[in-house]
């Protein structure tokens, strides 16, 4: 018969209050509560391009595929401070815009080492624990065995919420050996707010905690490879990597203090000219190490180029057609054009031009071509 260790459930918080995990929480496994939902959120088309969490499904399903000895799941959560936003037109002054969470070194390196030293401490409080750790790639539905775990309650924005930290926090867990008894889940306190949903720039959020990634625009400027579908673009605004606006609206979040400093505007709000510009070589060396490194080059620069021309700023056409008539990547030439079809003036119609003469990519022309058509719509109007 297994032993309870409730007693050592105190040891493990305070340990991992050390490690600068402020929330931490104790479930036991069992089949996730909401797997069916996962299911049907998967057969929905929502996971857009995804496929992992297909692949992964049913791992994420029955967390013993994972490790056979695990009998429970222990979830910290590792807050981060937003930094405040400086006051700016981003219109006038060409700068995109980067989500809160991906400011900084990259998280998964940084919880994974502290959980790897919480897991050995299990080990040294339990002779013979066995645990594994994981942060974000595993195939563990993180926020159901958070939520389980007592460290907050699913919120309509589909982010997990505590009433002290918000959203603003990361989910790391170790499936441990150990067992515990169960945590107390925390209330809904949504209550009657929908700020969340009724904010989405592109309506990706649906009552019922459903999030379509494909409309989302933290999927299509980090997840998605391919091209953005047009129409959109230009409610993408200046997001560039991830998007915070369903966070930012949210009453629990709007009321917690942001981080204390000056606003690094460069980090926070970069000069998209030149992450537009940026070599494969510049672009190593600026974001390895960090979690924008997952978009690539290609992306961040078709991200770049979609935020340049919802600008609509005539001081963005000759960047973007340097991009046009440069860029190795035929994905950041066709959104170079998209953004060019965009901007109301007769340098981004001569670019548009000269390019169609010499672009070699059928997929490129037919987005210059789709780009005159809108630039010449403009200029009727
Ligand atoms: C895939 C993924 C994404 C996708 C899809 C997001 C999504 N909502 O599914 C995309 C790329 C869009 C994304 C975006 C973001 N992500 Co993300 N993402 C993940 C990942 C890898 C898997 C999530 C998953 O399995 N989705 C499948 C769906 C079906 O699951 P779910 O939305 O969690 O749904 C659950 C609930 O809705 C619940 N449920 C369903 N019905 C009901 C009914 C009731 C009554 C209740 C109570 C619950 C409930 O059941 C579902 C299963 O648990 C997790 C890490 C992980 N391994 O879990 C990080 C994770 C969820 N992401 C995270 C973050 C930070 C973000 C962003 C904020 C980043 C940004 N600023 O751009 C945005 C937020 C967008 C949003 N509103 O969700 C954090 C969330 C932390 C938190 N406090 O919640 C996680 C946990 C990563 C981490 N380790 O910290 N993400
Ligand atoms: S991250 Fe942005 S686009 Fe995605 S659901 Fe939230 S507000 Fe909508
Ligand atoms: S904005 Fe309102 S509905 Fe959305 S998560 Fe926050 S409290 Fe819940």
């Amino acid at each position: 018969m297994a032993f309870r260790l409730d007693s050592l459930k105190d040891h493990i918080r305070a340990a991992a209050r050390r490690l600068g995990f402020e929330l931490c929480g104790f479930a036991p496994l069992s089949s996730p509560p909401h797997g069916e939902f996962v299911r049907r959120w998967l057969d929905d088309g929502h996971a857009a391009g995804m496929q992992y969490i297909e692949r992964g499904l049913a791992k994420r399903l029955d967390p013993p595929l994972v490790m056979l000895e695990a009998r429970s799941i222990i979830t910290v959560g590792y807050r981060y401070l937003p930094p405040p936003v400086p006051a700016i037109d981003w219109r006038e002054q060409l700068r995109g815009r980067i989500a809160a969470y991906a400011l900084g070194p990259d998280y998964h390196a940084v919880m994974s080492a502290k959980l790897r030293e919480l897991a050995s401490c299990l080990s040294h409080l339990k002779e013979g624990t066995v645990s594994r750790v994981y942060v974000d790639t595993g195939p563990i539905l993180e926020r159901e065995w958070a939520a389980a775990g007592g460290i907050g309650w699913f919120g309509k924005n589909t982010n997990l919420l505590h009433t002290q930290h918000g959203s603003w926090f990361f989910l790391g867990e170790i499936l441990s050996s150990l067992e515990f008894t169960p945590e107390a889940a925390l209330p809904d306190r949504c209550g009657a707010c929908a700020r969340c949903l009724a904010d989405c720039p592109t309506d990706a959020l649906k009552p019922g905690y459903v999030l379509d990634a494909r409309l989302c625009i933290s999927y299509l400027t980090i997840e998605h490879r391919g091209s953005i579908p047009p129409s959109l673009r230009p409610r993408m605004g200046n997001w560039i990597f991830g998007c915070d606006v369903c966070q930012e609206v949210c009453p629990w979040n709007e009321r917690l203090a942001r981080r204390e400093g000056a606003p690094d505007t460069q980090a926070l709000l970069p000069y998209l000219p030149e992450l537009l510009a940026l070599s494969e070589d510049a672009f190593r060396a600026r974001f390895r190490n960090t979690a924008i490194w997952r978009a690539r080059r290609e992306g961040l620069a078709r991200n770049a180029a979609v935020a340049l021309g919802n600008t609509a700023n005539p001081a963005a056409v000759t960047p973007l057609a340097e991009a046009l008539r440069g860029d190795a990547s035929a994905l950041v030439r066709g959104h170079a054009a998209g953004a060019l079809g965009v901007i109301d003036d007769p340098g981004a119609r001569r670019a548009l031009e000269a390019a169609r003469r010499q672009e070699p990519d059928p997929d490129v022309r037919h987005e210059i071509d789709a780009a005159l058509v809108g630039a010449a719509a403009g200029a009727e109007t």
